[in-house]
């Protein structure tokens, strides 16, 4: 058996994503979780199943550099394997994305490439689309642009509300980050030179989603 691969996670919240990892059973060692905001929520959470935690707040730093900087040395005491992004708030430098290549994702609220950035269930709502979801994608200099991993689509109804969809669109961010990370632990899953995302055979084709439903 290979050894189990080390993961990093960082958080900056809630951390919902995080505790959905934590009760995964994952094919991997969670070393630690990582947090910018001293008050985040999910620090206790992380505390409470014996992980190890860290506060790296960036209002300690004069610049994303040297945040990004401090936050690296924190990470890669470590050693991880794999840097996940689990509701993380700080928009990060192409050196920390690029000492991190092909081994840092991020979940991100909605179907990308639509809606990158922040206050996806709005935007959505706006626009009016019958179709919103989630996407795990490596995370590159590039926001919300990196390659992508899995994406999961909800139906919109027309009597939602951002905080009603934004619940529908983490009970399955829920369950694509989980099944996301066991790829990458099994090396079923990698980012190829050409920097897209290959998996392994046999990949299931997921079912098609009609929004609102037929008759
Ligand atoms: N960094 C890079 N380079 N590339 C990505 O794809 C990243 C990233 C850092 C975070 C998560 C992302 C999301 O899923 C993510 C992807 C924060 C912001 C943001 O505007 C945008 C996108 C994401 C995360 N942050 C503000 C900033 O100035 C602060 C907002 C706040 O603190 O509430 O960094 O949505
Ligand atoms: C999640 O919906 C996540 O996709 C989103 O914030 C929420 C965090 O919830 N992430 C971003 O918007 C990143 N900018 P959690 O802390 O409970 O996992």
């Amino acid at each position: 058996m290979p050894a189990q691969k080390n993961i990093v996670i960082l958080i900056s919240g809630r951390g919902s994503n995080m505790e959905a990892l934590l009760h995964a059973k994952l094919p991997c060692r969670i070393a630690a979780v990582i947090s910018n905001k001293t008050d985040a929520q999910g620090l206790e959470t992380a505390r409470a199943h014996g992980i190890a935690t860290a506060v790296v707040s960036h209002l300690d730093y004069a610049d994303r550099e040297c945040f990004d900087t401090a936050l690296a040395a924190e990470i890669d005491r470590h050693t991880p394997d794999l840097v996940v992004l689990a509701g993380f708030m700080r928009i990060l430098t192409p050196a920390f994305v690029a000492r991190y290549t092909g081994r840092l994702i991020n979940i991100h609220p909605s179907l990308l490439p639509a809606y990158a950035g922040l206050h996806t269930h709005e935007q959505a709502l706006r626009d009016g689309v019958r179709v919103h979801g989630c996407t795990v994608h490596f995370v590159t200099a590039d926001l919300d642009h990196g390659p992508i991993i899995i994406q999961a689509a909800v139906p919109v109804s027309q009597n939602d509300t951002a905080a009603t969809l934004a619940a529908r669109v983490l009970h399955e961010e829920h369950r694509i980050y989980p099944q996301a990370i066991r790829w990458l632990c099994h090396d079923r899953v990698r980012l190829n030179p050409q920097g897209r995302v290959s998996i392994a055979p046999p990949e299931q084709m997921g079912g098609p989603l009609i929004s609102p439903g037929l008759d």
